[in-house]
């Protein structure tokens, strides 16, 4: 219906601020809305009853940030992603409104713990990993920082897996996140587009010879849309994060119900709704993933038309669309966007080539967030015929002009052609996403700058030769609100009763800390909100998982996805080796540490899920050898995710990011520990190198190889056997893996580890080794010191407000999408 700018509101109730009429917003919710009385009512009864008027508190600002857009003619960003890892959305949505004292109070008056019921939520684990997360932190950001911006991705009915162990291994099971609902979200039926799969393409010339290309005998799926609204931390924006969901359509059954089989129809309609059913796990492989290119596609499809209809909607034409729209791309996922506008623009409004072309370069950016050859996506051109044929086409003669280009630059060097061809001849045809997504963006952007550099001097040298200046850095940031507010109370009212509370919008303010680093009254406070903080984790965990913990111990943390070249690995070899000294009674002057890992294993990721199993074989042996009682202790903690993140990263004292240099483009996790005080022991990788420049090197554990330096191994050849021969500790460390030391039962178990390790090593543990172990030691040294340790803590916390995701937006919004201009 449309929207008459003179039509009076029509009456209705303020969403109370205060603390009357939220509690009567709750209770009113908690009758009509779940239909229940107080003494029925459940804990996820209340908590739906809580969600729901909590949410009304932010529908006057969203529907305001919306009209506001239009009378402004501002510039809107979109950002699609085809992951985003919210986590549970209670605390940050009270917080970010200014409510949160005042809900508790609420609850507390009406007899029912505000604890219990935030428990209750599941997570919208809607992302992998620290991509996924990222899509999060921005969306906060933007509504913070007052842009209008619209979140696109997929309404997965199941997110990221839930980790089980079970004897020691990781088990899958699927997350039913939905099964009770999700508060949150407003459906909107009205709101769906048809997406088109498979037919063929036909094409006739026009009375002036224009040739015009029709994509028919199509099969139809529907998209519907899902609202989640967004608002800023203490600003009007409420920004909308909208979720696509899959239907069938009639259209698609029609044949079969025609010929009387009903069951087929029920069956096909089905195979449509598959397409938002799940989130795809990052595996190290990419074959046969025909319903993730459906998925990509869809999500491309429903966004785009709903961009231009919103556009069409106040505008005429889609002429001025560029300067009313910037598209960010989040990695190549939803790349698919530059031959599907291509397509709009040609076959449906009729453009031609350049016009369009010059639209679609003006529309989107691209950000880059690997440099793993394997890790980039490619996909064969024969699924792609199938699936997508007039694509197809496009692709292709987007890849002629490409070459036509590179050609009359580089005349007579054919192999320059095909390496910056849009399509890989190499075994089997493949369209190479990232190239796509490059000469199809007007930004292309890494996440830090070594990944930046490294993006531009070797994974993109040649693109970045054709198009200089095209491919920039945005250093990566994570949200203050989320991972220091919401995730540590205890230090943020010690840093608000110190700085006061600007902080919490401008992390840079956090600087003035840095003279209290060695005042002792300071420093003793600062001391007790950390052992607050490691008491708290062991208490959740004993009563959780009846694990023991000793907040006396130094807690060591690795949490994040497990991949080799994040080199879990290098830690276990780290704790064996400290095992031996202990053992052999080397260790008397070692600080007693608890060895704290968490991350999944995609499913289908052989040798990441060996790493856990390790981890756990491991744990068993030394947690229960008396010889090193109290003074060396593993644990993994099942199933990582957001919520076990805001647990576990206020109680961190060492942060471990040890990837192979070069390959971890940025690294969130990073971040968020060294904001809550954790002293990084890092690699020379990804942004532990900003972070070290910013919080200072002699407060950053740094070791191992540079970047440059695994080049060079890389090249002139590396042989880890050798390495092995030289160092006698490492190599019992291996022999003890090899022989089952860890595996009675099973002793060639663990084999294949020490197999890879000394054969190929592709991540250069071995090189690493001695390196990591005299890091270690220095760990031990200053951890011995509480004043020095504390002393570097506040000193990390104090320059890590440059990482703040305000600052990243920032960045974006003035280098990338123009917002000011
Ligand atoms: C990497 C790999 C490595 C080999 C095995 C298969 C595989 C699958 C996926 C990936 C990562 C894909 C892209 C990604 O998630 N990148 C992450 O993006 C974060 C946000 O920018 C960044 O902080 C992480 O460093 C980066 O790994």
């Amino acid at each position: 219906m449309a929207k008459r700018a003179s039509t009076p509101p029509l009456p209705h109730d303020r969403p109370g601020l205060d603390k009357v009429s939220l509690q009567r917003s709750i209770s009113n919710h908690l009758l009509f809305t779940v239909g229940k009385t107080r003494d029925k009512a459940s804990r996820h009864d209340w908590f739906v009853a809580v969600a729901h008027a909590v949410r009304d508190c932010m529908v006057e600002n969203w529907i305001q940030t919306q009209e506001q857009l239009h009378k402004h003619e501002g510039k809107r960003v979109y950002y699609l992603s085809l992951e985003f890892l919210l986590g549970r959305m209670l605390v940050n949505s009270l917080y970010n409104l200014g409510l949160l004292d005042t809900c508790r109070e609420c609850l507390t008056d009406l007899g029912v713990d505000f604890e219990s019921i935030r428990a209750v939520e599941e997570d919208a684990g809607l992302g992998n990993g620290g991509l996924g997360r990222l899509a999060a932190c921005f969306m906060d950001s933007l509504a913070t920082l007052n842009y209008s911006a619209c979140g696109y991705g997929i309404r997965y009915e199941y997110g990221m897996f839930h980790q089980d162990i079970e004897n020691g291994e990781q088990i899958e099971r699927p997350d039913s996140w939905l099964r009770f609902g999700n508060p949150w979200e407003f459906r909107r039926p009205e709101v769906s587009y048809e997406i088109h799969f498979g037919g063929k393409v036909t094409h006739y010339r026009e009375e002036d010879g224009v040739a015009r290309y029709h994509w028919v005998d199509t099969e139809v799926v529907l998209a519907l849309a899902y609202d989640l609204p967004v608002p800023g931390h203490a600003t009007p924006t409420t920004n909308s994060l909208r979720l696509w969901s899959a239907r069938g359509t009639h259209e698609f059954d029609l044949r079969y119900f025609n010929e009387g089989d009903y069951m087929e129809a029920v069956a096909n309609k089905n195979e449509s709704e598959n397409l938002s059913m799940v989130l795809y796990p990052d595996d190290s492989s990419m074959e046969g993933r025909m319903l993730r290119l459906k998925q990509q596609y869809f999500f491309v499809s429903a966004s785009l038309q709903d961009i231009i209809q919103r556009h069409l909607n106040h505008h005429p034409d889609l002429s001025m669309l560029a300067d009313k729209v910037a598209i960010q791309l989040n990695d190549t996922h939803p790349s698919l966007c530059i031959p599907e506008l291509m397509r709009l623009l040609l076959d449906v409004y009729h453009w031609d080539w350049d016009s369009a072309w010059d639209l679609t370069n003006r529309l989107f950016s691209y950000t880059n967030h690997t440099i793993m050859p394997e890790a980039l996506e490619t996909w064969s051109v024969d699924l792609m015929e199938k699936l997508l044929p007039r694509h197809l086409q496009l692709v292709y003669e987007i890849n002629h002009r490409l070459l036509e280009e590179v050609r009359h630059r580089h005349p007579g060097d054919p192999s320059v052609l095909q390496r910056l061809s849009l399509i890989d001849e190499t075994g089997g045809r493949r369209v190479r996403m990232a190239h796509l997504a490059i000469v199809g963006s007007h930004h292309v952007n890494g996440v830090a700058q070594l990944h930046t550099q490294l993006l531009k001097s070797t994974t993109f040298a040649e693109f970045d030769a054709l198009y200089p200046g095209k491919i920039l850095n945005v250093t990566n940031g994570i949200t203050p609100r989320r991972w220091l507010n919401e995730a540590n109370f205890r230090l943020s009212a010690l840093l608000s009763e110190t700085l006061g509370e600007a902080w919490k919008n401008d992390l840079s303010q956090l600087s003035a800390l840095a003279p209290r680093a060695d005042d002792e009254i300071f420093q003793q406070r600062f001391r007790a909100v950390k052992q607050a903080n490691k008491q708290a984790l062991a208490a959740y965990l004993f009563q959780r998982h009846g694990m023991t913990l000793d907040p006396e111990t130094l807690f060591d943390v690795q949490v994040k996805r497990i991949h080799e070249y994040k080199r879990q690995l290098l830690n276990v070899l780290g704790v064996i080796t400290r095992y031996n000294r202990l053992r052999s009674g080397q260790g008397d002057h070692m600080v007693p540490r608890t060895v704290i890992f968490s991350g999944k294993a995609a499913p289908g990721y052989a040798a990441a899920k060996r790493i856990i199993a390790l981890i756990h074989a491991v744990a068993e042996v030394i947690n229960n050898d008396p010889l090193v009682h109290d003074r060396l202790k593993v644990v993994f903690i099942p199933n990582y995710n957001v919520t076990i993140a805001l647990r576990l990263i206020p109680a961190a004292e060492l942060s471990e990011q040890i990837s192979t240099a070069g390959t971890e483009a940025s690294g969130t996790g990073n971040m968020k520990l060294a904001l809550n005080g954790a002293l990084t022991l890092g690699t020379l990788d990804g942004a532990n190198i900003e972070i070290g420049q910013a919080v200072g090197w002699d407060n950053f554990f740094v070791f191992g190889e540079t970047a440059e330096q695994i080049a060079q191994l890389q090249k002139t050849g590396y042989h880890p056997q050798e390495l092995v021969h030289t160092h006698e500790e490492l190599r019992q460390v291996l022999d003890m893996i090899t022989q089952g030391y860890f595996s009675p039962d099973q002793p060639h178990r663990f084999a294949p580890i020490v197999e890879e390790l000394t054969t190929r090593d592709r991540f250069f543990l071995l090189a690493d080794y001695e390196a990591y172990i005299a890091a270690q030691e220095r760990v031990d040294d200053v951890y011995r010191n509480p004043t020095e340790w504390t002393r570097r803590s506040i000193l990390n916390v104090a320059h890590m407000g440059v990482f703040s995701s305000d600052r990243c937006i920032q960045e974006y919004a003035r280098n990338i999408w123009h917002l000011n201009d």
